[in-house]
C-alpha cells in the first residue's frame, strides 16, 4: 500500500470564521433553552475576609418568582471545587476569604425576581484582617502549597568567581483574561437520572468531575457539552467548574433546566487572574559577559485557594532561565495565600513571570555595565546539549538561529542607527529597542495530563464526523483537527465535520491548555483515521486484487492511477461488506517524565523558540508611548495552518504587550477589585497595537512529537510581549540616563512619566 505522507496537508481556514463574522456562531448564551428555564444569580462576598455573623434568606425566599435559595447546606455531595487541592468550597461556610467568593445561589423564574431576592438577603460579616501582598503572606507563613527549588550546579561557589554581581527586585501585575464571552453554564436533568450541562469551559472533564463531586454522583451521570468558547486564555481551564457546578446543582435540586451567565462585572470580581509575582534576583557574570550564576526567589500571589497555583508555580521554575544557558542556578518559588480571588491559569501559565525576572536581571546588569542588554542576551543563548536546571537536555534548539535571523533579516544594526539618529535629534521624543528571545516548554508539566482521545465515524454516505477532547476557543484547533482527518483519510476537508466536545463521546479529557491541544488531540485523530484507512484500503485491495491502493486528494488510486471509484462508492461497498467505519484514537506523549523528589526529568515533548525585536517611542512630556514595530522570527516548525498560526502569534504578542504595559489589575488594601469594569481595566485596542507587526516563521520541520512537525503555537508568542517593557525602559533611559530604574510591570504611562523625571542620584 502506498503511503500518503508525501501528500501535502490540505490548507484550510478556520471553519468558524464565517459564523463569527455573520453572527451565526453559537456561544453558550445563544443556545436555545427549554421552556421555564430558571434564572440563577450568585450572591458573592462583598468583603475579602470576614466571619459571616448573619445570613437571613427568609424574606428573600418569599419574593414571588423565587424558587429556592441554595447554600452550603444544600450541597448533596461535597461542598468542594478545588482542582489540585481540596481547599475551595463551592459556597462559603462560616468565613469568606476573598471578595467575590460565592455565598449562595438564588434560583428564580426570572432574572428580575432573582435580583429582587438578592437585595432582600440580609448578610452581615465581621471583617478580619486582609492580606493582599504575597511577601506579607509569606512572612506570616500563609502558603498554598509547599515551596519548591530547582537547582543546577553550585551558584554559591559560582558567585565567588563572578566579576559582576547585581541583585534586585522584579514585580509583575496580574492580568484579566477578558474572554469576550463571560463564564457560564446551562444545565438540565436528564431522563436517566443525570444532568447534562452546556458549559463555556476549556476543561469539560474538570466540569464533569466537579459536578459529580458536588452532587455526590458518579461521573457517568454527568454529561458536559461544549460548542465553542468566546475565548478562554486559561480563565476557563479550572474556573469554569464553579459555574457548571452551580447550574447543575440548581437543575438537580429543582428538576428543571437552569442557566447561569454572570454579568461582566460579576465575572471580573469573582474570577481569578494571572498571578502577580514579586521576585528577588541575583545575577553574576564574568568579564566576557557570560552569566555564571543566577538566583531567583519568587513570591507568587496565589489568592485565597490553590486552584492551579502549584502547577503554575512549577512552570515559573521551568522557565526561570528563559533561553539562557547558565551553569549555576538556584530558583525557589513560594505560592502565597492572600485574600484575592484564587489566581489561575493564563496563557503562559507562570512561564511569563519567570521570564520577566531574568530579563529584568539581565537588563539591570547591562544598564549598570553601560551596554545594551542584547549583548548579554546574545552571549548566553542555549545550544544543543545544554542541560536545563530541571534536567532536560536540549536538542534541536533554535534560540541562536532565530536570534541571528532576527538580527540579520530585520537589520538590527540599521534599526539601532536609526534610533540613535532619532534620539539625537529629538529632545522630547525618544525611541528604545529591545530584543526578546523565548524558549517555552511544550507539554503539561504534569505528565499524566499529556493524553488525548478522538472518536471518528465515517457514515455510510461517505461523510465523516470527528469528536475530540479539544475545545475550540477561537484558536483554530477545529481547523487543525479537520486537516488531520482529511490528510490521513486522503479526502477533501469539506467531507469532515467537527462535533461538539462532549464527555459522552470522548472521556477523561485534559483541558484545552498548555499549547498542547492540537498536538495531543490531533495525534489521537491521526490514530483513529489510520485505523479506518487501513480497513478501507484492505477492502479496496481485495476488490481490485491490487497491492498498491491508496486514497489521496479525494481520489481512489489503484496501481498509481486514479481509479473510477469515488470515495462515496468505496464507503458504500465497505459498509455493505460490514467493515467497521468507526474508530477511537488514543495518544499519550511518549518519552516525557519528571521526578518531583529530585526536581529533575524530561517534562517537555519539545521547546518552542523565537526572537522578537520591539521598537517603542515614548512621548517624554506626556509619558505615553507607541510601538513603531515588532518584528518576530518564530519557530513554528512546518506550520500546518499558516493563517491560524499567524493569528496565534499576533494575538499572543498583543496580549503579552498588554500585560506588560497598560493592563493593570488594581485591588485596594481591603482586597476589593478597583479595576472592576471595562472602563477601569484597559486592554490593547487598535490604537495601542504596534503600527507594524512582522512575523516570519523559521519554517524548519519541528520534531516528530509535534503534530505533522508543526509546533505548538498557543502560548509561546505571549512572551514576545515582554520586549515591550524593556523597549519603553530603553527609551526612558535615552531621555534620562540617571532615571531610577525599577522593574515593576505593567509600565503604564503614569509610571513612564514618573520614571522620565526620577533620579537614581540622591
Ligand atoms: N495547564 C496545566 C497548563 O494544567 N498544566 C500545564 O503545564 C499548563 N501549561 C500551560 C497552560 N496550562
Ligand atoms: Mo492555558 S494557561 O494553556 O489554559
Amino acid at each position: 500500500m502506498k503511503q500518503t505522507s508525501s501528500v501535502p496537508i490540505p490548507s484550510f481556514g478556520n471553519p468558524d470564521a464565517i459564523g463569527h463574522v455573520t453572527g451565526r456562531s453559537l456561544y453558550l448564551d445563544d443556545l436555545p433553552v427549554m421552556q421555564e428555564t430558571l434564572s440563577l444569580l450568585v450572591l458573592d462576598a462583598p468583603v475579602a475576609h470576614g466571619k459571616i455573623t448573619r445570613l437571613d434568606i427568609q424574606s428573600a425566599a418569599t419574593i414571588p418568582g423565587v424558587v429556592t435559595i441554595l447554600t452550603a447546606q444544600d450541597v448533596p455531595g461535597e461542598n468542594q471545587i478545588g482542582g489540585i487541592l481540596p481547599d475551595e468550597p463551592l459556597f462559603a461556610e462560616g468565613e469568606v476569604h476573598f471578595q467575590g467568593q460565592p455565598i449562595l445561589l438564588i434560583v428564580a423564574e426570572t432574572a428580575e425576581a432573582a435580583e429582587a431576592a438578592k437585595k432582600a438577603i440580609v448578610l452581615e460579616i465581621d471583617p478580619l484582617p486582609v492580606v493582599t501582598d504575597p511577601r506579607e503572606a509569606y512572612a506570616k507563613g500563609h502558603l498554598l502549597s509547599p515551596s519548591r527549588t530547582f537547582k543546577r550546579g553550585d551558584p554559591h561557589a559560582a558567585f565567588e568567581k563572578c566579576a559582576y554581581i547585581f541583585s534586585g527586585i522584579a514585580e509583575n501585575g496580574g492580568q484579566e483574561h477578558l474572554y469576550l464571552e463571560t463564564q457560564g453554564a446551562y444545565a438540565y436533568p436528564t431522563e436517566s437520572g443525570g444532568i447534562k450541562v452546556h458549559s463555556s469551559t476549556q476543561g469539560p472533564t474538570a466540569v464533569q468531575r466537579t459536578i459529580a463531586r458536588i452532587l455526590g454522583l458518579p461521573m457517568n451521570r454527568i454529561e458536559v457539552d461544549v460548542t465553542r468558547l468566546g475565548g478562554g486564555f486559561g480563565g476557563k481551564e479550572d474556573q469554569a467548574s464553579l459555574w457548571g457546578a452551580l447550574a447543575a446543582l440548581a437543575a438537580w435540586k429543582t428538576g428543571k433546566s437552569a442557566k447561569l451567565v454572570p454579568h461582566r462585572m460579576q465575572d471580573l470580581r469573582m474570577t481569578g487572574k494571572r498571578h502577580p509575582y514579586s521576585s528577588d534576583y541575583k545575577i553574576g557574570l564574568d568579564t566576557n559577559l557570560r552569566i555564571l550564576a543566577y538566583e531567583a526567589t519568587y513570591y507568587q500571589n496565589g489568592g485565597a485557594a490553590a486552584d492551579l497555583s502549584p502547577a503554575i508555580l512549577e512552570r515559573t521554575l521551568f522557565h526561570a532561565t528563559n533561553s539562557y544557558a547558565i551553569p549555576n542556578v538556584s530558583a525557589t518559588a513560594h505560592s502565597c495565600k492572600t485574600h484575592l480571588p484564587p489566581n489561575t491559569a493564563f496563557r503562559g501559565f507562570g512561564g511569563p513571570q519567570g521570564m520577566f525576572v531574568i530579563e529584568a536581571a539581565i537588563h539591570h546588569a547591562a544598564t549598570a555595565l553601560g551596554i545594551p542588554a542584547f549583548e548579554i542576551q546574545e552571549k548566553n543563548l542555549v545550544q544543543d546539549g545544554y542541560e536545563m536546571p530541571y534536567g532536560q537536555v536540549l536538542s534541536d534548539t533554535k534560540a541562536i538561529e532565530t536570534w541571528r535571523n532576527a538580527r540579520e533579516e530585520f537589520d538590527l544594526d540599521h534599526m539601532l542607527k536609526d534610533v540613535e539618529a532619532f534620539n539625537n535629534t529629538h529632545h522630547y521624543r525618544k525611541k528604545g529597542i529591545a530584543i526578546m528571545p523565548i524558549c517555552f516548554g511544550i507539554s503539561f508539566t504534569n505528565t499524566m495530563m499529556n493524553q488525548a482521545r478522538a472518536l471518528v465515524h465515517v457514515y455510510s454516505d461517505g461523510s465523516v464526523s470527528v469528536s475530540t477532547g479539544a475545545v475550540e476557543m477561537g484558536q483554530g484547533v477545529n481547523a487543525k483537527m479537520i486537516q488531520v482527518a482529511a490528510k490521513t483519510l486522503g479526502i477533501h476537508t469539506k467531507r469532515i465535520r467537527l462535533e461538539t466536545t462532549n464527555t459522552g463521546r470522548v472521556a477523561n479529557t485534559s483541558p484545552s491548555a498548555a499549547s498542547a491541544t492540537a498536538d495531543l488531540n490531533g495525534k489521537a485523530v491521526l490514530d483513529a483515521c489510520k485505523q479506518i484507512r487501513t480497513r478501507i484500503l484492505a477492502v479496496l485491495a481485495e476488490m481490485t486484487g491490487s497491492g498498491e491502493v491508496s486514497i489521496e486528494n479525494d481520489y481512489i488510486w489503484v496501481n498509481q492511477n486514479v481509479s473510477g471509484w469515488s470515495w462515496e462508492q468505496l464507503i458504500k461497498i465497505c459498509h455493505t461488506k460490514r467493515t467497521n467505519l468507526s474508530a477511537k484514537g488514543h495518544y499519550a506523549t511518549p518519552e516525557i517524565h519528571f521526578d518531583k523528589t529530585r526536581e529533575k526529568g524530561h517534562p517537555f515533548a519539545y521547546h518552542v523558540y523565537g526572537t522578537a525585536i520591539t521598537l517603542a517611542e515614548v512621548d517624554c512630556i506626556r509619558g505615553t508611548y507607541e510601538f513603531d514595530t515588532v518584528k518576530i522570527i518564530h519557530d513554528g516548525g512546518n506550520s500546518m495552518n499558516h493563517m491560524v498560526d499567524i493569528g496565534q502569534v499576533e494575538g499572543g504578542l498583543i496580549q503579552g504587550m498588554g500585560w506588560m504595559t497598560m493592563e493593570e489589575v488594581v485591588y485596594d488594601q481591603q482586597g476589593k477589585l478597583r479595576a472592576n469594569a471595562l472602563s477601569t481595566y484597559k486592554i490593547p485596542d487598535i490604537y495601542a497595537v504596534p503600527r507594524e507587526i512582522v512575523v516570519r516563521f523559521l519554517d524548519e520541520a519541528g520534531p516528530e512529537l509535534a503534530l505533522f512537525k508543526s509546533k505548538a503555537v498557543g502560548e509561546p508568542p505571549l512572551m514576545y510581549g515582554i520586549g515591550a517593557y524593556f523597549a519603553i525602559t530603553n527609551a526612558i533611559t535615552a531621555f534620562n540616563p540617571t532615571t531610577h530604574l525599577t522593574y515593576t510591570a505593567p509600565m503604564t504611562p503614569e509610571k513612564v512619566l514618573l520614571a522620565l523625571y526620577s533620579s537614581s542620584i540622591p
